[in-house]
């Protein structure tokens, strides 16, 4: 077995390494208010991890390293989420996917709006260019008042809290600070880690300032380890949570015997463990004493069946069983 990494030095690590954002009491603040509102109206709040990190290799930052990651389990998993009765911290990357738009991230909105009267668009003379009406293509935008009216009832209800990262120290302090303020309303908290986040940084102390020179020829680098921030999130922030990590693979041969590693490792609740290239259709979910296969068959495939209803179903009935206990 791994040996477990100690939570304290983890934290101590986290404030002198890793720059902090300027704004995170601020969103501290805003988290914390959301969580205790929806906690006092005796509600469920799930934080969802989504999207990559970016790790630079700068301090003025030219280049960086990022990686594959869309948003978009973490984007769907947040609508299911709500639809069972959650509320949701949403902390994503900067232009990554997110709940709702994800459905029509791939359109042209130039080509699916309209004039009205179906004119070229040049304001007639006299006219006013406000006075223009300008409607949408139902056949571009499939499904668009359908999907319009849940996101306005949702933001209505206040039910979504968008919280944005793009380095890597942004991350691990805002991840940080929502686990402190997800403590609060104890075992009815939940954390859904789905980022992609680097294994690998380089040191403010060790990153050139200015942009590094192609002049002095073949770029070595050398990164350092991450620090687990899963230890000190079930140990010391939110110690009475629901707390579910992701392990991502390309080799299915290890997936589950890592993932088993990571639940003895930190303690937590459960694992989802993917493939890079089936995660769409295929995860598993391990929890200490089951191991739950969820398949997509062909025909749901078509059917645009999204696995994440799943995922999110199984997850929500262990909470519910958790927090009985
Ligand atoms: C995942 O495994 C997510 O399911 C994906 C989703 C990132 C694959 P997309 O954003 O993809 O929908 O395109 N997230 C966790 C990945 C990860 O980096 N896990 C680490 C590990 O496996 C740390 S917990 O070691």
């Amino acid at each position: 077995m791994m040996a477990e990494p100690r939570a304290s030095s983890i934290d101590g690590k986290l404030a002198e390494e890793f720059a902090v954002p300027s704004h995170v009491e601020e969103v501290k603040e805003r988290m914390t208010a959301f969580v205790q509102r929806h906690g006092a109206a005796g509600g469920r709040v799930v934080l969802i991890t989504s999207g990559g990190t970016k790790v630079p290799l700068e301090s003025r930052t030219v280049r960086f390293l990022d990686n594959f990651s869309s948003g978009r389990r973490g984007a769907v998993s947040a609508e299911h989420f709500i639809d069972s009765g959650y509320a949701v911290v949403f902390l994503h990357r900067h232009r990554s996917l997110c709940p709702y738009t994800r459905m029509f991230s791939t359109v042209n909105l130039l080509d699916a709006l309209q004039f009205r009267d179906g004119g070229g668009g040049a304001a007639s003379e006299g006219s006013a260019a406000e006075e223009e009406v300008v409607v949408v293509s139902q056949q571009a935008l499939p499904n668009v008042a359908k999907v319009l009216r849940r996101y306005q009832e949702v933001k209505e209800a206040g039910l979504v809290l968008p919280i944005e990262f793009s380095t890597l120290s942004e991350y691990l302090h805002l991840l940080k600070a929502a686990a402190q303020a997800l403590s609060t309303i104890g075992s009815k908290a939940m954390f859904y880690l789905a980022a992609a986040v680097s294994d690998f940084y380089i040191p403010a102390s060790d990153m050139p300032e200015h942009k590094i020179q192609s002049s002095n020829g073949p770029l070595q680098i050398s990164m350092k380890m991450v620090p687990k921030i899963l230890s000190p999130l079930v140990k010391d922030w939110a110690p009475q949570a629901f707390v579910t990590s992701f392990k991502l693979e390309t080799d299915p041969a290890i997936l589950l015997d890592k993932a088993r590693r990571a639940l003895d490792t930190y303690r937590h609740q459960a694992v989802v463990a993917n493939v890079l290239d089936t995660r769409r259709g295929y995860v598993v979910v391990v929890t200490p004493d089951a191991k739950h296969e969820l398949v997509l068959t062909e025909q749901e495939v078509e059917e645009d069946v999204e696995i994440e209803e799943r995922i999110v179903s199984n997850l929500t009935s262990a909470h519910t069983h958790f927090i009985s206990q």
